[in-house]
């Protein structure tokens, strides 16, 4: 087992505790040079002073999306413009995007963040490897461009788009590990397969920023022939490398001694034990330029309770979605990935999908467009109904609800270069 920095990495007890309760106050003592804590701090009547141990951190309030949006751009900056050396933004849709800041240590916390999930699964200065995501405001580009830098990997910042080219470059450089979103990497296994190439050289596939199911992890690794990891990150906790898999594949190891997590009821705020599934609060325990308290990340999981063979600690259930990306369907809560799980099992289904919903009559109706992989396609209309048949069924199964199922063509739907956004809710429209 090869660690990046083994003495953070499986820290543990009162030793971890201690690190915890040191950055914890340290890290509000920096929220404090930011006015919304100032006044959020002693509206509560705690301070710094208050801290002395990690449960402490349950005196402080919370911190969300929209306090973030708030003070836009620049409002939670705890430190001078002249120290703020990088800017990253998040592709907020609606509003304002949210603006988080870094300082020099902040980007060498980073990095190091990817290299110790680099070398956890294994990758080495030997290793060639191809980011294959955006580069620019979205932190996957240079997050894992500069992280793998630090682990001395051979980076090609091939950036997305250009599919073929991305294919001939994982040949003609041998890259041994991609990384990428799932819905891309998808992509790259369709066109590759056109291409007539199997990728011999890639053995790695880092895929991340959008929730992917296990039954599209082994589609992943059938196609491109990787072993695949997830990994968990979002732009306030400066981008991924904050929770990561390890080779056990069974959780993602968050980070202990840069973050710490909680997870609470997204409704009462209680505060919830291992093998409850809640929302993930995350206080960031060594942000410098932009420190954020107990923030409200909206993300599902919940911490599991075994203790992981490879000796890290602290770990969470891989992530099915936002609660914000929850849909309610005749009062049923339904997450786009549980869609995705089923719909990945059926052997005549294609690579892509598209859930609308719709209100019709006053009543909730999801429709979902799936595409038939290419043998399924040339078959019998009848072999076609009997698969139509067997994907209703599962849906109902796995989600006790009915649903309308219309099989498309192979390459009919959209192909996604980032993340994927394969629902479309058509409610409130029908006026
Ligand atoms: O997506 C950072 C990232 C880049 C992570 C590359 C991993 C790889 P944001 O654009 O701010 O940051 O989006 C963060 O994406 O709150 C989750 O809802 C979702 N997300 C990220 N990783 C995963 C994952 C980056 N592995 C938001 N599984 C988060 C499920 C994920 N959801």
């Amino acid at each position: 087992m090869k660690y990046w920095n083994r003495e953070m990495e499986t820290l543990k007890g009162d030793a971890l505790h201690a690190l915890q309760a040191k950055r914890l106050r340290k890290t509000v003592e920096q929220a404090e040079k930011v006015p919304f804590y100032q006044k959020m701090l002693k509206d509560v009547g705690v301070g710094s002073a208050d801290i002395s141990t990690v449960e402490d951190v349950q005196k402080l309030p919370f911190t969300k999306k929209t306090d973030l949006q708030g003070g836009y751009p620049f409002g939670f900056f705890a430190v001078p413009m002249k120290e703020v050396v990088r800017i990253h933004t998040t592709s907020g849709t609606t509003g304002k995007p949210t603006v988080v800041g870094y300082t020099r240590q902040d980007l060498d916390h980073w990095s190091e963040l990817i290299a110790r999930n680099l070398t956890m699964i294994g990758l080495t200065d030997e290793d060639v490897f191809q980011n294959a995501v955006n580069y620019g405001l979205f932190t996957g580009g240079l997050g894992f461009h500069y992280g793998a830098e630090k682990v001395g990997m051979t980076v090609i910042p091939s950036a997305t788009g250009n599919t073929r080219r991305q294919i001939e470059m994982i040949d003609d450089f041998g890259v041994t590990a991609i990384h990428c979103t799932p819905s891309y990497a998808m992509h790259i296994g369709e066109v590759a397969e056109q291409m007539g190439t199997t990728l011999p050289t890639l053995k790695t596939g880092i895929f991340g920023a959008e929730p992917w199911s296990d039954n599209m992890r082994n589609m992943l690794e059938g196609k491109l022939g990787v072993t695949a990891y997830d990994s968990y990150g979002m732009s306030e906790m400066y981008g991924p490398g904050a929770a990561f898999e390890c080779p056990e594949r069974n959780g993602l190891h968050i980070w202990h001694d840069m973050y710490l997590a909680e997870i609470i009821d997204p409704q009462t705020g209680e505060v919830l034990g291992p093998g409850e599934r809640g929302e993930l609060v995350v206080t960031p325990l060594v942000k410098e330029a932009m420190p954020l308290l107990r923030y409200r990340t909206g993300d599902i999981t919940m911490f599991l309770e075994e203790e992981c063979p490879c000796g890290r600690g602290m770990k969470i259930a891989r992530l099915h979605g936002r609660s914000d990306d929850m849909l309610v369907i005749r009062g049923i809560n339904v997450f786009p990935s549980q869609i995705e799980h089923v719909l990945r099992s059926v052997p005549e289904v294609g690579d892509e999908f598209l859930v609308y919903v719709d209100r019709v009559n006053h009543l909730d109706e999801m429709t979902i467009e799936v595409e038939m992989n290419r043998s399924a396609f040339k078959g019998e209309l009848e072999d076609l109904t009997r698969a139509q048949n067997r994907i209703v069924g599962a849906l109902k199964e796995a989600l006790n609800l009915r649903t309308r199922v219309q099989l498309v063509e192979p390459d009919s739907l959209p192909r996604y270069e980032g993340k994927a956004k394969r629902v479309v809710d058509r409610r409130g429209n029908e006026l």
